[in-house]
């Protein structure tokens, strides 16, 4: 079947107001770029006319400038999910201009197939292929898109030349059935491949093609400072000593590791341990950090829902493809954050907080407990599954104004009960055994800042009696500090 060849601005006018459409991509892999820059164009020319516009967003993470940034700057969206980080979405978000809410990125595509979410009635995917017979071979990012190409009624291809067609054979593509016939995601190791290499759909249900050639939109890293290198250290040498406690098989186990600098940095130090063996990654994100890995032999194998890499990073990859294709699997997120599979591999999941209080539990999300930073992400679907779960922070931020260990989070993401081990630059608390005042001796004594120490000591002095200290009259009485005078170390507790 030839398939209609269009503008992106043609391509847009498929889209009316108040539709649902559904991105490809995860993080700003795999995202189009073209059609969604020209829905923002066509929303303001509409806006202009005094006509109304606005979608509902949904995709398998966050994207890029060239979508959220975008439509979020045209007012072109009404709800956005289930993950963002594009600085004027974010503000969007925050200012009640688009609607959002927090989702486990494992549960988006039967969330859709469920009908708890609406259902999408186009779909815009960036494809390194699209073939007469309908199969959609994605770019470098897979996230909700197999589902999204069945539930919407019209697909629209933004075919991105640039990325070639040897990237076939990447990806590993399926959809569990939905219970009561759903059997076991049979991915027993995370080299795995349980599906297709792309994407089959009825031909005629793609309405159109639009050609681009842009570059991924992922940034590159920046250097690592002084308390990130600290962070790192701490948290290898923590996997080291529970190698040699035998905590952790002489093998290794898979490692999850979140987005960021602090995630970076801690994958090179446990890449140059002595100590830890090559070992695979079963995760979300691929990072720039797991290809030198995998170059020089110290990651066997990643297996992820996007590779969300710089373009310098691509470049490399795709110039020695016959040997990263064996070693790289990109899969749906359904699969690549199931909690089923990343419990039966036994995956180290290490990802970072925004705040950690004195139990363990950790706000991933809300910056001091309001204002929406990018989402829960992927971060329970690996934190409640893993056989170890661990967090990093640094122990302040904003120059030291604001405890990132506080004696009660102003946002609950993560329970103690999922939280084994939080690490800052000062070390690392390691919660497994431990009764929620030992937890807390331990988060105070190995994790705060100095600074902190005697206030957070002192709030847990003068809590009233009981299992856990808990004093409902002074524990946010650090983010009242910073409300009224810019200063947790004001705090009255
Ligand atoms: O603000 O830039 O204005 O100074 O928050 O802080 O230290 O740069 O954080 O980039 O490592 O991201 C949790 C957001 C950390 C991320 C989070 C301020 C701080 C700064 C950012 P400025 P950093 P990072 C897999 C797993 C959830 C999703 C997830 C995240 C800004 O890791 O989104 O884990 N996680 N997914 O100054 C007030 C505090 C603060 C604070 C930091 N306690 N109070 N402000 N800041 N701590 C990936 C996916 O799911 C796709």
């Amino acid at each position: 079947m030839d398939y209609r060849i269009v503008s992106a601005d043609e391509a847009a006018a498929l889209i009316h107001d108040g539709d649902v459409v559904a991105f490809s991509g995860f993080t700003a892999a795999g995202c189009p770029k073209e059609v969604p820059s020209a829905i923002a164009r066509r929303a303001e020319m509409l806006h202009g006319r005094g006509e109304p516009f606005k979608i509902s967003v949904i995709s398998g993470a966050s994207s890029g400038d060239a979508m959220d940034g975008a439509l979020a700057r045209a007012d072109a969206v009404s709800l956005r999910l289930p993950y963002q980080n594009v600085k004027d979405m974010r503000a969007a978000i925050n200012d009640g201009r688009v609607g959002y809410f927090d989702l486990h990125l494992s549960e988006v595509a039967q969330q859709m197939r469920y009908g708890f979410l609406p259902r999408p009635r186009v779909a815009v995917v960036e494809a390194s292929q699209v073939t007469g017979r309908g199969e959609i071979v994605p770019t470098y990012g897979v996230g909700v898109l197999p589902t999204i190409c069945c539930l919407a009624e019209q697909i629209i291809v933004e075919l991105n030349v640039a990325v070639p067609q040897a990237l076939r054979g990447l990806h590993d593509i399926c959809e569990p059935a939905d219970p009561p016939r759903r059997r076991e995601l049979p991915v027993y190791a995370p080299g795995d491949r349980v599906g297709a290499d792309c994407v089959r759909i009825d031909p005629k249900k793609i309405a159109c093609v639009v050609v681009s050639d842009r570059p991924t939109e992922v940034a590159a890293f920046s250097e690592t400072d002084a308390v990130t290198a600290q962070i790192a250290q701490n948290v290898a040498r923590f996997l080291e000593g529970e190698m040699h406690a035998g905590r952790i098989p002489a093998e290794f186990l898979p490692v999850q590791s979140g987005v960021g600098n602090v995630a970076n940095a801690i994958l090179k130090d446990l890449g140059n341990s002595p100590v830890v063996p090559p070992f695979e990654m079963y995760t979300e994100v691929i990072q720039d950090s797991v290809i030198d890995l995998i170059k020089w032999g110290r990651i066997r194998l990643a297996s992820g829902s996007s590779l969300t890499c710089s373009p310098a990073k691509i470049e490399e990859i795709l110039a020695s493809l016959d040997f990263f294709r064996p070693r790289l699997v990109l899969r749906p997120t359904e699969y690549s954050n199931s909690p089923e599979i990343i419990r039966r591999l036994g995956v180290i999941s290490i990802n970072t907080a925004l705040e950690a209080d004195l139990s363990g539990a950790v706000n991933s999300s809300h910056v001091l407990g309001r204002r929406m930073m990018n989402g829960i992400g992927g971060s329970c679907d690996f934190t409640r599954n893993a056989y170890l779960s661990l967090f990093t922070t640094p122990s302040t931020a904003k120059g030291g104004l604001v405890s990132c260990i506080v004696p009660q989070v102003a946002h609950q993401d993560h329970s103690e009960h999922s939280v084994k081990v939080l690490a800052t630059e000062y070390g690392v608390a390691d919660l497994r055994g431990l009764s929620p005042r030992k937890r807390a001796e331990a988060v105070i004594e190995h994790c705060a800042h100095p600074d902190y120490r005697p206030l957070l000591r002192r709030y847990v002095e003068r809590c009233p009696e009981g299992h856990t200290p808990f004093d409902p009259a002074h524990c946010f009485a650090f983010h009242q500090a910073f409300a009224e005078c810019g200063d947790m170390r004001q705090a009255e507790v």
